[in-house]
């Protein structure tokens, strides 16, 4: 044979394997095992060479059929899909750290800290959804069809449409449950004259250019409270007293106005950026402040949509940045840290 030719059987031989169903059954292909005949009788000259062809086409030839072995463990296995993933590790599978190394994550620890505190004075605890429709993320937020102000909460949208012809949405903000919680408790208000009072955390989306402070995908708390005779200032202490207990001290807050179509009047909570004493880095974008929260009272048109009369009921709304909460409470420098999925990172909160 010449030296050539083992190049050509090894091609041969390797096509063969793929259409085999037992991988194994290539070992006793004739073609094979004339090739360790061959190397008895080869020139001694050209032996060591062919040896070597020999031995990787034996080594190829192996782990093909030790792929399709494992493979085969690993159908068969039965694995409980309830269980944390370590009671379905078996000795071939992929090492993942054992359960005892896990801990809950930092987000859900302090999420759960926050609706505690909105609890604790009387508000119900539901959460958001993460698909929702077009009339939640903006028709019954009083966002005018084509107003700029739709850009500011820039999400994603899905192929399928909904009844109205419109795209499935990824929510940008809580606020989508706004009108829910209105229209679901409104005979209760009105028959029963029971105040609504709801905290919803939820997961948002939004097409963001990603930095220290912003995320594509982060988690939002809506505040909604609707009563009679509801004023700024409850809306203000509601949050300021939230925020003492939260942070458990004082904490120095800038509060301004700003345009959410929703609220009227709209404020926006900031607080001192805490990594530059004020100075400017790339946190605050050199502003010295890092913004909280958007809240205001909740806008007539909100009312009457969700059919409730503006005449007679009002109150506030808040939709506050969780991860924004997080980072300051901790000093956490990166709001990117929290979907690194580093161990350092998350082993601080254990
Ligand atoms: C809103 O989302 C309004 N829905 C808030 C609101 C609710 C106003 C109810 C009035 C009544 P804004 O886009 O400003 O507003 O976001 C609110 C908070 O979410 C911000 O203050 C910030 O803490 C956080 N946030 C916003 N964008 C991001 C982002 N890309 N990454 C992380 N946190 C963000």
């Amino acid at each position: 044979m010449k030296l050539d030719e083992i190049k050509v059987i090894r091609e041969s031989l390797l096509t063969k394997v793929v259409k085999l169903s037992n991988k194994a059954d290539i070992l006793k292909d004739a073609q094979y095992k004339s090739l360790f005949e061959e190397l008895k009788i080869i020139p001694k000259d050209q032996k060591a060479h062919f040896g070597k062809e020999l031995n990787s086409l034996k080594n190829e030839l192996s782990s093909i059929i030790q792929r399709e072995n494992n493979l085969e463990k690993e159908n068969n296995q039965p694995i409980d899909v309830s269980a944390p993933f370590d009671d379905n590790q078996n000795e071939d599978s992929i090492k993942l750290l054992d359960q005892r190394f896990g801990s809950i994550h930092p987000v859900s620890t302090e999420i759960k800290i926050i609706t505690d505190i909105f609890s604790s004075i009387g508000f119900k605890v539901i959460e958001s959804l993460e698909i929702d429709d077009d009339f939640h993320m903006f028709e019954s937020l009083n966002f005018a069809t084509d107003h700029p102000a739709r850009d500011d909460f820039d999400t994603f949208i899905t192929v399928q449409k909904d009844q109205t012809n419109k795209p499935y949405v990824a929510p940008a903000h809580t606020s989508t449950m706004q009108t829910r919680v209105l229209s679901q408790n409104r005979d209760n208000l009105v028959k029963n004259n029971q105040d609504i009072g709801y905290i919803i955390p939820g997961r948002v989306f939004r097409n963001e250019d990603v930095d220290a402070r912003h995320e594509h995908t982060f988690y939002q708390i809506e505040g909604v409270y609707l009563s009679k005779k509801v004023t700024v200032a409850n809306l203000l202490s509601v949050l300021r007293d939230f925020m003492s207990s939260y942070f458990n001290e004082e904490i120095k807050i800038k509060t301004q106005p700003v345009y959410f179509p929703f609220t009227e009047p709209s404020f926006e909570f900031s607080v001192n950026c805490i990594y530059c004493a004020q100075k400017g880095c790339h946190i605050c974008s050199y502003t010295g402040w890092i913004e909280m929260l958007g809240c205001g009272m909740i806008h007539p048109n909100v009312l009457s949509i969700a059919g409730i009369d503006p005449s007679k009921y009002n109150g506030f709304a808040f939709g506050l940045g969780i991860l924004r909460f997080i980072m300051i409470k901790y000093g956490i420098e990166d709001i990117r840290h929290y979907h690194s999925v580093r161990l350092e990172f998350l082993r601080q909160f254990k």
